[in-house]
């Protein structure tokens, strides 16, 4: 159990304050969730500018100290975020980024770790599956204080796409992307459904009838939106920012929201010793359970290959 009595629930401590970073902080300064926001970047120049600009919409929204600081600063955060690391170049995997992230995640990691931190770590970098194994490997810290945003950014482009595709709130569909935060994703739509009722049915309300043709497309689509963006805008962090945002309000609120982050998998479907994405409720304690949604023999079998493509590259690792 976190001890959230010795965190500061009104702090957050943001580490990498590149486009990731500083699109969580900007979100995160709006939400009005905090009173306190250090940023930390290896270019401490970098974390100030940010902060100071961030700082002056805060009178336009509601107060929060937001500075740049150092490691020292994080001791009494409630959530500390890392966003630190090389993001992908256009034709780059997620994957492609495992030596020079985990090696930046080798420095980070113990500053957390050495500072008696109680609050929860919250891991956005890429791949972020490999990098909350090795957030959770190297800090010591239990297993449901060290979470990654996961499959959250893409289970909200899936919503996204399901929305407009059958002209509804995306908010009323509930479907899922779990397994890895790349590409042995898998969109679990036979647990999908809109207000309950099962996807296909509602896809049929609304005329389609050609349901494995579309799902199919649509996952596609969800899979390869990073490569798009990148493609065209050379990085992402809008969409992200406001998973960032989304994981904070359920931990600092204690929402017990159902949200799919990253977690370490401690048996379910028979998947041991990774990090993938699973829908968990999240609360003050970081994640309180896994829940294992229904899932067909297909998902089972693609989340279990998804495992193992997440266990071939942890296994090159030395921790
Ligand atoms: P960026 O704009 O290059 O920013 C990275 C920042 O990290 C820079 O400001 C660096 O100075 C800083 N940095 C590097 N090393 C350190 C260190 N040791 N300590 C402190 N700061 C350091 O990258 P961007 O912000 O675009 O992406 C950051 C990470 O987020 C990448 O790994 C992306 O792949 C990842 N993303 C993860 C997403 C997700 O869904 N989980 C989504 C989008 C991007």
């Amino acid at each position: 159990m976190q001890d959230i009595g010795k965190a500061n629930l009104r702090k957050v401590a943001v580490i990498g304050c590149g486009f990731v970073g500083s699109a969580s902080a900007f979100a995160l300064m709006q939400s009005g969730l905090f009173s306190e926001m250090v940023l930390i970047d290896a270019d401490m120049d970098k974390a100030q500018g940010e902060a100071l600009d961030i700082s002056h919409g805060v009178p336009l929204a509601r107060p929060i100290n937001i500075y740049g600081g150092n490691y020292d600063d994080i001791v009494d955060a409630a959530i500390i975020i890392i966003t630190a690391g090389a993001n992908q170049k256009p034709g780059e995997t997620r994957l492609d980024l495992v030596k020079k992230n985990v090696n930046i995640y080798k420095s980070i990691i113990p500053e957390i770790a050495s500072r008696n931190c109680h609050g929860t770590i919250l891991v956005v970098s890429n791949p972020v599956d490999i990098l909350t194994y090795t957030a959770l490997k190297i800090s010591g810290f239990p297993k449901n204080r060290v979470i990654g945003s996961g499959t959250v950014l893409d289970t909200s482009r899936l919503k996204h796409e399901l929305g407009k595709h059958l002209s509804v709130d995306s908010r009323s569909i509930h479907a899922f992307i779990i397994g890895e935060h790349g590409d042995s994703e898998i969109a679990a739509f036979s647990s999908a459904n809109v207000s309950g009722i099962p996807v296909n049915e509602f896809c049929e309300l609304r005329g389609f009838y050609h349901h494995e043709k579309s799902t199919r497309e649509i996952a596609e689509k969800v899979k390869n939106s990073a490569y798009e963006i990148i493609e065209k805008k050379h990085a992402t962090y809008y969409g992200i920012a406001m998973a960032v945002k989304r994981i904070c309000e359920a931990i600092l609120r204690d929402e017990k929201s159902i949200l799919p982050v990253s977690s370490y998998m401690d048996g379910a479907y028979g998947i041991h010793d990774v990090v993938l994405s699973m829908p968990a409720i999240v609360g003050k304690d970081g994640v309180e359970m896994q829940v294992p949604i229904s899932l067909d023999d297909q998902e089972i079998e693609r989340l279990k290959e998804s495992a193992e493509t997440l266990k071939k590259v942890i296994q090159g690792i030395e921790f």
